[in-house]
């Protein structure tokens, strides 16, 4: 038995959507961890429950009973890690949980079975803890920093954070071969052509968008090497030889200075794998950084463009205006790159003339492609902490995510699908004017039916 088996809650084939999209990546944290203990001396399992089964995953918790397990946590995937935590208990694993969603809520996942939760980076924590668990058991670790677990007394003890990482080149690269990164790219490839791979270049993002998780790197921002960088693409492109990568990266764009150096350093190697990546608009704002994405193979660049309006965007200290998304939209554009762009329905304080700039500044922009969601607030966020004394799960917790919370007063859920077919009509509309004009037309008045739809909707509310 391995000294510590490593599992997340997330299966691919129960997901009926992601199943539409195909586009699966392994979780690239539990790949850190999994380098990183086995440096220290650790063994370590994993079982990836992306390309798994849940049957297959309990079937090896019963039959190899009694070490320790270490879990993934996310927002998606609570009733699932709970289950995971259920089965494991009952055979006999200390069950070590960490990532984002546990360290939003250590007290209650200890109460439903967890013996210890790792708030923030888990490299170095397990390697303390495993040894600590190995000598001691479960309950009398205060002295490792950065965990909450239970005494012997059933008290709950969180002990003093734990200092983060300050080189991440000193970390090993993620042991990819715990995963099936080949059945991975076989699938991209048959599902889109092009098999890809992800990697990462930082960890942490400096900037304070009031709906977003810190909850494991807060807010501090660590950069790798650009040279340990395109060392890993290099291995990437001669090991899996995909035909593209991912960029995991919360803002790839942020340091302008290392993505030059990565840039010409990839161009040196004559390394020109194509990539999608995130950024910010306000991160994209000079020709040359474009310049460069476009020859470094940036085929699409997602932006959280969020709301059009000023109004909202500042509510949300996003820290970005308007214009500087349809700036930096049409500027890629110009340079070869698609945009695609996240939006956001129904933040603190959104009208309808808020929900009207968006539609138009969706126009103005003209994105390759874009996708909405109703705001939902994570734990622990800025946005959580204003909405609380509003806030009804409508499901019990142990089943719910926080995208279940209700907020009461906010519109309803109806009122929001009509505003994205108002959105997403209008734009149709506009992009057809020239070509179809008869399609168009048809589109503006089905624009209008949802526009319509919406004002009807605007007394029903969520809770
Ligand atoms: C890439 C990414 C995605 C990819 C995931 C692809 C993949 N499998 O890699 C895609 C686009 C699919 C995605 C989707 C979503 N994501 Co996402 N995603 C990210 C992102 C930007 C990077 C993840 C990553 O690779 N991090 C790098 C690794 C090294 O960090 P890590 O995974 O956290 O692991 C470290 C620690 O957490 C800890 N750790 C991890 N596991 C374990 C286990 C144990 C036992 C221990 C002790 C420690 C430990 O140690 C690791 C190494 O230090 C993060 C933000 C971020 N920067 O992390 C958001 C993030 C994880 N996503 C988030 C969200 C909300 C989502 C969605 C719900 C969005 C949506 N509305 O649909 C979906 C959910 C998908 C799903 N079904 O699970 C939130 C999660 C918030 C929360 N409380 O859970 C984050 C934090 C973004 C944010 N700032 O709000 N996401
Ligand atoms: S939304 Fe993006 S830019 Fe804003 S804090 Fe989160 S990761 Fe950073």
């Amino acid at each position: 038995m391995p000294d510590i088996l490593l599992t997340h809650g997330y299966y691919l084939y129960e997901d009926e959507k992601e199943r539409q999209i195909m586009k699966p990546y392994p979780p690239l944290g539990l790949l850190y961890l999994s380098a990183y203990l086995k440096r220290a001396g650790f063994s370590v399992g994993l079982y990836d429950s992306t390309l798994g089964c849940r049957p297959e995953l309990l079937a090896r918790l019963a039959t190899e009973p009694g070490g320790v397990l270490g879990i993934y946590t996310n927002l998606m995937t609570r009733a699932n890690v709970l289950d995971i935590v259920r089965h494991a208990k009952r055979y006999g694993w200390t069950v070590v949980l960490g990532g984002p969603e546990s360290a939003n809520y250590p007290a209650e996942y200890l109460a439903r079975g967890a013996d210890v939760v790792v708030i923030g980076e888990g490299e170095e924590a397990l390697a303390e803890l495993l040894p600590a668990l190995r000598d001691r058991g479960p309950h009398r670790l205060r002295d490792v920093a950065g965990i909450w677990f239970r005494d012997e007394a059933g008290q709950l003890i969180e002990t003093p954070a734990r200092p983060q990482i300050a080189d991440l080149d000193s970390l090993p690269w993620p042991d990819r071969a715990q995963v099936d990164i080949p059945e991975y790219v076989r699938i991209w490839r048959e599902h889109h052509g092009m098999g890809s791979v992800n990697l990462i270049t930082a960890r942490g993002c400096p900037y304070k968008c009031r709906w977003c998780s810190h909850a494991v790197f807060g807010f501090s921002h660590r950069r790798r090497s650009y040279l340990d960088c395109a060392d890993e693409v290099q291995h990437i492109a001669e090991t899996y030889r995909p035909d593209q990568v991912w960029y995991a990266d919360d803002v790839f764009t942020i340091h302008h200075g290392w993505l030059h150096n990565y840039a010409a350093e990839l161009k040196r190697r004559s390394l020109k794998l194509p990539f999608e990546t995130i950024s910010r608009a306000d991160r994209m704002m000079k020709e040359e950084v474009l310049e460069t994405l476009a020859e470094m193979g940036c085929y699409r660049i997602w932006i959280g463009s969020e709301s059009g309006s000023q109004r909202i965007l500042d509510a949300m200290q996003r820290g970005v205006t308007a214009e500087q998304v349809q700036w930096a939209t049409r500027a890629a554009q110009r340079h070869g790159i698609q945009v695609g762009m996240f939006l956001m329905w129904g933040y603190e304080g959104e009208t309808v003339e808020d929900i009207e700039a968006t539609i138009e500044h969706v126009k103005e922009a003209n994105p390759d492609i874009f996708f909405t969601t109703v705001s939902y607030p994570i734990k622990n966020t800025p946005y959580y902490h204003q909405v609380a004394d509003r806030l009804e799960l409508t499901k019990d917790w142990e089943a719910a995510t926080d995208r279940d919370f209700a907020i009461r007063g906010r519109h309803s859920r109806a009122y929001y699908k009509h505003a994205d077919r108002w959105l997403r009509s209008e734009v149709a509309a506009f992009r057809l004017e020239a070509a179809d004009p008869a399609e168009a037309a048809r589109k503006r008045a089905e624009a209008e039916a949802a526009r319509a739809a919406l004002l009807a909707a605007s007394a029903e509310v969520e809770a």
